[in-house]
């Protein structure tokens, strides 16, 4: 963009330090007026459905990658404005964890690599729940992203489509929200109007969908925003290439990021077929070379399937394609020698039920996973038979994460030192920074120098929004993710338990202080989950008011963790806790943020952190508990949680501190039924808590000791730093986009 063209348009504004609103808005449109000159779609490109974007704050983002951060920065300045006075504008989260983040860091690199890759999702009122902590509990409240205006975002009226139902009409108003980069992009969400019925369905993320009216507003919510960019894209087809529907693929592609746009599927083959006048034959053929689908988890209770009766009843069109589908699948399954079972397996539909991951392994042309453990599992236990008879169609296409807002963004000081050190061209090509591994030795003392900046000034937010003081120098680990069984936070309170048990002890002399830091939303109705955090939350006011050993050990869970705290706490840690009962986690992409901004992980061989550790060195990390391998043998017979805690009183005190009153859980029952997961019942400590505590405990104290050397500490994360290039999104999008994209 123009750059004197921003600062003199900028100048001309009336700015005032007292209405931070007013600037904020101002400053933003400038940016967007001069930066957007009609970007065209171009012929071929790439377009990418997913039901979550998590954003964070475009302000500084945008001014950064239109390179005029500085500009505006130096302009407020001038006018007694901080720049950093915008750090209270809501991030705009319209996403739960990863899978949306990851959204958000393909959309980046997409743009600065000049890639045309085109967002599409839903505008919802109400992004992600923020957090409170009410007595320890997590409290939900409405996220009114909105409230400072939305000025990064063009309402487009003129291109609103009607999206039918069969109880209902609505109307899809897309809002276009510019990607800048080496080429802009955009990223189109659609809100819903009309009448009050319609609104609801743009209304919130993730509405609950416990009841059966919650899971139609979530069909209705899959159907909404993929109806509208699915004849969005046949417009532009139509308009740049006609009516012969054979070349779409040739020019388009849909990457389904996880099942639940898969319904596009159907609907595409519904404008063909009922607009174009396409046969159903040629209309499936069309859709397969059309569509990609990204599976981003194995857990069976994720993996999406819908009632067919449901389907039935608010889009009956879609319905009859379905089947139509999971008829033409089978007899072409049996032309193909697949077994009956094979063929039931892998249908479309199943009993009265269609499954979504199903649908769209068959009719992808490519299917990926997150990391190469995850593509194993995927090929091996999830899709198998249609992995044996396609395996050309699977590939792995293994996360990163966009080192623009993840380093360069929140880690100025880092940023900088890397310039003095191998110069600045590592931030137009992040290969580059692997020049950083030959000056390892000389920058370890600079590099101490900017960790502690970071904590510093992390420390001083969290003693201004969480009232909890943490001395400067402590070592800080920090896990900060969804909160989940099999991420494991419970395994992480529990070792913090032995760890101050021992300290109480005096077991453990020369103990290098250490803060464990935790940020994480539970699903509001996930029971496990929520119980977990009032259990930190606990151990978090006991050890912190513990006068014998507070000056060694703290805890604390920062309320509403989102993408702008992770930003400064990415930057601040020295330890990044990956601790997910292996196979699980598909890839994690917080694991990744660590790394480039210097942290060690201390992680299990799971996700994308065995390629971490590959790249960066076993020496330079912190390895433990059981392989993927061993969890499944371990599963299928053999594993008894009760032996363990039998035989082992350290950790038998520790896990009973969720029923011997040590805690209080207020009556709720919360805690004895954490335990029961872990002991009583069916399907004991399904996530392998107990049997991985130990090496975990043993783990965090060796980084402990081995911190106590800060030079060959720094050096082990400067490693990471330096081996971090494979971990950017630019490198994975580059696959995509060459091996799938074909753009
Ligand atoms: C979501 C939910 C929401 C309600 C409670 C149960 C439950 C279980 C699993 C999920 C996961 C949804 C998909 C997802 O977010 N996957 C994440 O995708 C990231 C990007 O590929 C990846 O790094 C994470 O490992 C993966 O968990």
């Amino acid at each position: 963009m123009n750059r004197r063209l921003f600062i003199s348009e900028l100048k001309k504004e009336q700015l005032d330090g007292s209405d931070i609103v007013g600037t904020y808005n101002i400053i933003s449109s400038v940016a967007m007026r001069c930066a957007l000159k009609g970007p065209v779609k171009p012929r071929h490109c790439a377009h990418y459905f997913s039901i979550e974007y998590l954003m964070g704050r475009g302000f500084y983002n945008n001014l950064m990658e239109l390179g005029v951060l500085h500009e505006a920065s130096s302009i407020l300045a001038e006018k007694g404005i901080d720049i950093n006075a915008f750090e209270e504008v809501e991030d705009a989260a319209l996403g739960n964890g990863g899978l949306g983040r990851l959204a958000a860091c393909f959309l980046d690199s997409a743009a600065a690599l000049g890639l045309p890759l085109y967002g599409y999702g839903i505008r919802y009122k109400y992004g992600l729940f923020k957090q409170d902590f009410e007595n320890g509990f997590q409290k939900e409240l409405p996220d009114d992203w909105q409230r400072f205006g939305d000025p990064w975002s063009i309402r487009k009226d003129d291109e609103s489509m009607t999206i039918s139902f069969a109880d209902m009409v609505v109307t899809a108003v897309p809002y276009d929200m510019p990607v800048f980069g080496k080429r802009i992009n955009i990223l189109r969400l659609y809100q819903a109007e009309d009448s009050a019925e319609a609104e609801k369905i743009s209304e919130y993320l993730y509405p609950a969908d416990d009841t059966e009216e919650g899971k139609i507003l979530r069909l209705r919510q899959e159907y909404f925003f993929t109806a509208a960019a699915c004849r969005d894209i046949v417009q532009n087809f139509v308009r740049l290439h006609g009516t012969n529907f054979k070349n779409l693929g040739k020019y388009n592609t849909i990457q389904l990021n996880d099942t639940h746009p898969v319904l596009a599927i159907a609907e595409l083959i519904r404008i063909m077929t009922a607009e174009y006048a396409v046969s159903f034959k040629a209309a499936l053929d069309a859709v397969k070379g059309t569509f990609a689908y990204t599976n981003h988890t194995i857990l069976p209770e994720a993996l999406e399937c819908w009632d067919m009766g449901m389907i039935e009843r608010i889009l009956p069109e879609i319905a009859q394609i379905i089947s139509k589908i999971d008829g033409a699948a089978r007899i072409e399954r049996e032309k193909a020698g697949y077994s009956a079972a094979e063929i039931e397996e892998t249908a479309v539909i199943r009993g009265d039920k269609a499954h979504m991951a199903n649908l769209a392994v068959y009719a992808s042309k490519s299917v990926n996973g997150v990391a190469k453990l995850h593509t194993e599992i995927i090929e091996r236990d999830v899709f198998p038979t249609e992995y044996k008879y396609h395996p050309e169609k699977f590939s792995n296409k293994t996360n990163g994460v966009t080192q623009r807002r993840w380093l360069m963004l929140c880690n100025g000081e880092l940023s900088s030192l890397i310039d003095k050190t191998i110069g600045r061209e590592w931030r137009n090509d992040f290969t580059g920074i692997f020049a950083l591994k030959e000056s390892i030795g000389d920058i370890a003392e600079k590099f101490i120098a900017v960790k502690g900046r970071k904590k510093k000034q992390l420390f001083d937010y969290i003693r201004a929004t969480e009232g909890i003081d943490i001395p400067d120098d402590m070592i800080l680990y920090a896990q900060v993710k969804r909160l989940h069984e099999y991420k494991r936070q419970l395994m992480t309170a529990f070792a913090i338990l032995e760890i101050y048990n021992k300290l109480k002890r005096g077991e453990l002399k020369d103990f290098q202080p250490s803060v464990f830091l935790f940020g994480a939303k539970s699903a509001p109705s996930y029971r496990r989950a929520k119980a977990i955090i009032k259990f930190i939350n606990c151990i978090a006011e006991k050890v912190n008011a513990d006068e014998q050993t507070n000056g060694l050990l703290k805890v604390v869970f920062v309320r509403n963790y989102n993408v702008s705290y992770a930003e400064k706490i990415v930057a601040a840690a020295d330890v990044s806790l990956q601790v997910s009962t292996a196979g699980f986690e598909a890839s994690g992409t917080g694991n990744m943020k660590f790394m480039m901004n210097g942290a060690v992980t201390c992680g299990t061989l799971d996700g994308a952190n065995i390629e971490i550790v590959d790249y960066a060195g076993e020496g330079n990390n912190y390895i433990f508990g059981a392989t993927a391998e061993e969890i499944k043998s371990l599963s299928s017979g053999g594993y008894s949680p009760r032996k363990i805690y039998d035989e082992d009183e350290e950790l038998h005190a520790v896990v009973d501190t969720l029923i011997d009153g040590t805690f209080d859980d207020c009556g709720t029952g919360d805690f004895a039924d954490l335990y029961a997961g872990l002991l009583k019942g069916e399907r004991l400590d399904y996530y392998f808590v107990l049997y991985d505590l130990n090496s975990y405990v043993e783990t965090l104290l060796t980084i402990n000791e081995d911190y106590k050397n800060r030079v060959e500490f720094a050096k082990k994360q400067l490693s990471n730093t330096a081996n971090s290039a494979y971990f950017s999104s630019d490198r994975t999008i580059k696959e995509y986009a060459r091996e799938i994209w074909k753009i």
